[in-house]
């Protein structure tokens, strides 16, 4: 039987030395008795999202540069992350994104003009969390982990079926919040997820500067949460992992941090240049290692994947840039004063204050 479908308390508080994985870097399939391969539907479903996020992640870039977005992080090279833990989560379960997991929302239905207000600048957050059960995406680095944790706990006393799934990377994991979650998951043994995508760099800063563990899923252990250690750049391993995570948590297993080695591709967002602290050959290495290129190799291997179904799956990518490019050259108008909105349910005195300052000097 899977490792990581043994009920939570048989299950392996360390991860593996090797990261768990299903597809070497040029598409072979691995045999690894701890997964199994996704059904060959979700492979190709995974596939066409992966296709379609980093186009739309190219298209948002784009955009950076046309002054259309005030900023964009891009999550280029780690895809399989973006859009696998996406596919691997229930309806009822919900997301708990950084800056950097605009893919993920799109993955997940957010319209792409909702999930690009918030970089454009035009609202705090353009979508309702409710409606996809996408929590706002967190710039405040870690504090999502504790409303992952907050929210599966309340749904486990309310009795109902949800599981969270946080999204931090691996600076985040040096955050004060980050353990003081893992701790209340354990203790309450709350249905969450914890996904941390170490892309090898917290802005300028790399790994060997922030942690000296043996991994990041290592942290779990101290806390008690049962770690995976996975390869970030095969899609289908992360699938495998976070399904099965999900799955343990909905059946009472309790929490699962889970560390998926990746990369990021492209600088901390379009306002670094990240050639100042890394050189070309890591991030040509890296390329070598893509993971849409990594499950196209395998689908086509298996007669999955023609030149028909990929020419499908570029135009629908092509098509959905178009749409975001159409909506994010309209001009929006913005209301400075909606600023104010929504910060508190009341407002306080000192937002009153600063709503009539504001008002007086725009008059
Ligand atoms: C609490 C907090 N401290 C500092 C920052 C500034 N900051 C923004 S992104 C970032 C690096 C985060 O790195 P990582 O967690 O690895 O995520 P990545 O950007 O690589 O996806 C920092 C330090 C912040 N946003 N929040
Ligand atoms: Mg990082």
């Amino acid at each position: 039987m899977a490792r990581t479908s043994l009920p939570a308390r048989e299950r392996s508080l360390l991860p593996t030395d090797a990261p768990l994985s299903l597809l070497t870097k040029t598409g072979e399939p691995v045999v690894d008795p701890e997964l199994v391969m996704p059904d060959d539907d979700v492979l190709l479903e995974l596939h066409r999202r992966m296709v379609v996020g980093r186009r739309f992640d190219t298209q948002a870039t784009a955009l950076t540069r046309q002054g259309r977005l005030a900023v964009y992080p891009s999550s280029r090279g780690q895809e399989a992350c973006e859009v696998g833990s996406v596919l691997a989560l229930r309806e009822q379960d919900w997301l708990f994104p950084t800056y950097r997991d605009s893919v993920a929302l799109v993955t997940r239905g957010v319209p792409a003009v909702e999930t690009l207000t918030l970089l454009q600048g035009g609202w705090h957050n353009g979508y309702d969390p409710h409606e996809h059960r996408v929590a706002p995406q967190c710039t405040p680095l870690a504090t999502n982990t504790l409303h992952a944790v907050g929210l599966a706990h309340a749904a486990k006393l309310k009795g109902e079926d949800t599981v969270a799934l946080v999204l931090v990377g691996d600076g985040a994991t040096s955050e004060g919040d980050t353990h003081e979650a893992l701790n209340f998951a354990a203790v309450w043994q709350a249905p969450v997820v914890f996904l941390v995508q170490n892309n090898g760099y917290a802005i300028s800063v790399p790994m060997s500067k922030q942690n000296v563990a043996p991994s990041l899923a290592h942290k779990g252990v101290g806390y008690g949460v049962p770690s995976v250690l996975v390869d970030g750049n095969d899609p289908a391993a992360l699938y495998a992992v976070v399904r099965d995570a999900v799955r343990v948590a909905a059946e009472g297993g309790g929490p699962t941090l889970i560390e998926a080695i990746t990369y990021r591709v492209e600088a901390h967002t379009n306002a670094d240049d990240a050639t100042r602290y890394r050189d070309a050959d890591e991030v040509a290495a890296w390329l070598d290692r893509d993971p849409v290129d990594r499950i196209e190799a395998y689908l086509t291997a298996r007669g999955l994947l023609d030149d028909a179904r990929r020419a499908t799956v570029a135009a629908e990518a092509e098509a959905y840039a178009a749409s975001v490019r159409e909506v994010m050259n309209a001009d929006v108008e913005v209301d400075p004063a909606e600023l104010f909105e929504h910060v508190y349910a009341e407002p306080t005195r000192q937002l009153r204050e600063q709503a009539a300052l504001l008002a007086e000097e725009l008059a």
